[in-house]
């Protein structure tokens, strides 16, 4: 039996277990602060206000929701068995960088990430809250994915193999898949009955939001996709593609959602980058090239992934807060 002397603390709030005669400290550092991935969220006494892939959001009162990013992770359309350790802080905290980043160019639907500055009832739940969900203001949510594409990807490219145009713009013959465009294009999305997103023109994105907001939320998404993808570049990722999401507040028209997350756009490691085939992703391309490998057919259920799998990519999604933020992911 070892001589068990009790618990002390270092550094504040590491634990740590002393024995008698033992020159070492055992502390429980990882324990502590190794976070269990999680892929669910529950909290009983609110309500949910809309469920996606990936994000829970939940209503707080009439004015507030929160949002909490879990580690779930979904290829090819699917949700997979694993989650991704960190994957929610990453999106949280980049979300949070970029609407800092983007204060002077469109106002967004953010109160606070501090979990201390939450309502009382959500207290309770702060260890769960912690470094994963924002408090955000509930806004009037415009119909419409504002999508900007400065290089030609996914379903534009498809889209310009078979016209010569997307989403009725015009482009350029003779580009090859992942070309940069010659400028950044707006390619407006709606959700369809199917859950699938549909390009559309836009004139139909007039026609469905008027023409004075269709023009300030085109300039806009323009103006933020352009900022951003500059200053990314310069720290060796590629933006190719991103959506954007708008609400109205009483502050006016916010930027909302999930903001230039590897989840809402394409990043691409600029220094891969080789146009004429579709590019590598940043984030999830172990777990493509393992779904390819093991030759899933991509019907549910979908697949677990080994744990270097999950490990590896995690780290893929720190490596990308890291280098756009300069600064490491807060617990
Ligand atoms: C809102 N979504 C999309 C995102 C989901 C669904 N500020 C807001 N106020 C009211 N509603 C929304 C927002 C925002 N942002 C956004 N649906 C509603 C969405 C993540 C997970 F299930």
């Amino acid at each position: 039996m070892l001589n068990f002397c009790g618990f002390g603390r270092v550094d504040k709030n590491v634990p740590v277990a002393r024995i008698r005669d033992c020159p070492f400290t055992i502390n429980f550092m990882s324990a502590e602060t190794i976070q269990p991935v999680v892929l669910q969220t529950d909290f009983p006494d609110l309500e949910v206000w809309a469920s996606g892939k990936v994000r829970d959001i939940y209503r707080v009162d009439n004015e507030r929701l929160l949002f909490v990013a879990t580690d779930r992770i979904s290829a090819f359309d699917y949700v997979l068995a694993t989650g991704i350790p960190e994957k929610g802080k990453v999106l949280t905290q980049l979300s949070i960088f970029w609407f800092d980043f983007l204060k002077n160019v469109v106002e967004n639907h953010m109160i606070t990430a501090e979990v201390k500055q939450y309502p009382p009832a959500l207290q309770h739940y702060s260890a769960e809250l912690r470094g994963r969900s924002m408090l955000v203001t509930r806004a009037e949510m415009v119909p419409i994915e504002c999508v900007v594409r400065g290089y030609i990807s996914g379903s534009a490219w498809k889209e310009y193999q078979q016209s010569g145009s997307v989403c009725g713009i015009e482009l350029p013959s003779g580009l090859h898949e992942s070309d940069k465009l010659p400028e950044p294009i707006f390619t407006p999305a709606t959700k369809a009955a199917s859950g699938h997103d549909e390009n559309i023109s836009f004139a139909d994105m007039i026609k469905r939001a008027g023409r004075e907001e269709s023009e300030r939320l085109r300039d806009l998404s323009i103006r933020i996709y352009t900022q951003a993808a500059n200053y990314a570049a310069e720290r060796g990722i590629i933006i190719a593609d991103t959506k954007f999401e708008f609400g109205h507040t009483a502050k006016g028209l916010v930027l909302a959602d999930e903001v230039l997350t590897p989840d809402s756009s394409r990043f691409w490691p600029a220094d891969r980058y080789t146009p004429g085939k579709a590019q590598e992703s940043f984030d999830k391309q172990y777990v493509r090239d393992y779904l390819e490998k093991v030759r899933w057919n991509k019907q549910p259920p979908a697949p677990a992934l080994p744990e270097e799998v999950a490990h590896k990519t995690s780290e893929k999604y720190v490596e990308a807060y890291r280098r756009l933020t300069g600064a490491e992911l807060k617990p």
